[in-house]
């Protein structure tokens, strides 16, 4: 029987998505997804509507368009659909990047040194210990192993975060709710990269951002229900947090009049550190969708009563 393939992402352009899986998947069936259509037995699909999964009735697994699946979760789905997500997929490497550019930004104070260029002011600031400037990363997964990687690169101490205990080298691990106190307190830098699961919503609040040392900086590129806007802003307003680098935001586009835009401790990017890339996108679910079929482990598997 020939396999069938179902895509669905109503914000993509469809035909390129399933030209690609068309190539990498000669053997099979690939249709854009249409109200009404054929179930398939397997499904690519981003934020698809309810619809799609009510119709989409004999899945043997379904492909997120994504390293999240807070957005797939929030759907009505079958209790024993199996959801397997993106795995870095060329995501980690532009992660790195954004979360590097951002903490050296303000590690280096380019802030400060844009503004004195701009009045012709010729001065060197004096350096900051490196060694006492850790960045802590909320969430020690797939990204978060790529960005603390990249952070030991400049050699910053890094902080690492998790649900259950990590060993990852170079990196200074804590683990659940007990030890998060410890790792606010010592880390100079927050990044977060979490799931956005019932247990991580709201994390960044004024009760743990006023952990984090006098002068600490904020990157949050996770997504935006994460964040507690006003807390953000109370705490860059009296002073305790020096500034925020924010990707990822509560209502997406972030409406014109919100305060992030113009506050000058926030830069704002629009959810763009790393962008899911379609050639190696494709390339990976559709390795993924054969070793599924053939009977292989693959990595990725979600755990839908977890969250991630
Ligand atoms: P992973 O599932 O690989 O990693 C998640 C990490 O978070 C794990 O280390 C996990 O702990 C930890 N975690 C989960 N829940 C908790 C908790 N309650 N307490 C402490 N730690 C917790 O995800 P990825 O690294 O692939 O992606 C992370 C997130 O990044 C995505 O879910 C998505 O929201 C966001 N993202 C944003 C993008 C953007 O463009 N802005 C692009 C891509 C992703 P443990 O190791 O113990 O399981
Ligand atoms: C993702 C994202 O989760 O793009 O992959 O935010």
């Amino acid at each position: 029987m020939t396999m069938q393939v179902v895509f669905c992402d109503p914000s993509a352009d469809a035909e390129s998505w399933v030209a690609s899986l068309r190539r990498h998947l000669p053997g099979a069936q690939v249709d854009n997804w249409i109200d009404g259509a054929a179930a398939a037995d397997y499904a690519v699909a981003w934020a698809p509507p309810q619809a799609f999964i009510d119709q989409q009735t004999r899945l043997k697994a379904l492909f997120n368009v994504g390293a999240g699946v807070d957005k797939l979760l929030a759907l009505k789905l079958p209790p024993h659909l199996t959801i397997i997500r993106l795995d870095d997929a060329g995501m980690g490497v532009q992660m790195a990047e954004y979360v590097c550019h951002a903490v050296i930004r303000h590690f280096r104070e380019f802030v400060q040194y844009e503004a004195q260029a701009a009045q012709g002011v010729w001065e060197r600031r004096k350096p900051h210990a490196r060694s006492a400037f850790a960045v802590g990363i909320l969430g020690m997964g797939v990204l978060g192993q790529r960005v603390a990687s990249a952070l030991r690169h400049f050699e910053f101490p890094v902080n690492g975060w998790s649900r259950s205990h990590r060993s990852v080298d170079g990196v200074t691990g804590y683990a659940g709710l007990d030890q998060l106190p410890q790792f606010l307190a010592r880390s100079k830098a927050v990044v977060c990269l979490l799931p956005l699961t019932p247990d991580t919503r709201n994390i960044l609040s004024r009760k743990t951002l006023a952990q984090l040392p006098a002068g600490a900086y904020v990157v949050n590129v996770a997504r935006g229900d994460h964040l507690v806007d006003e807390d953000l802003l109370a705490l860059l307003d009296s002073g305790h947090l020096a500034g925020a680098t924010l990707d990822v935001f509560r209502t997406e586009p972030l409406p014109g009049g919100h305060a992030f835009w113009r506050h000058p401790k926030i830069r704002v990017t629009p959810h763009t550190s790393a962008q899911t890339l379609l050639e190696d996108s494709i390339a990976q679910i559709a390795d993924k969708i054969l070793a599924f079929d053939r009977g292989a482990e693959i990595a990725g598997r979600v755990d839908a009563a977890r969250g991630y």
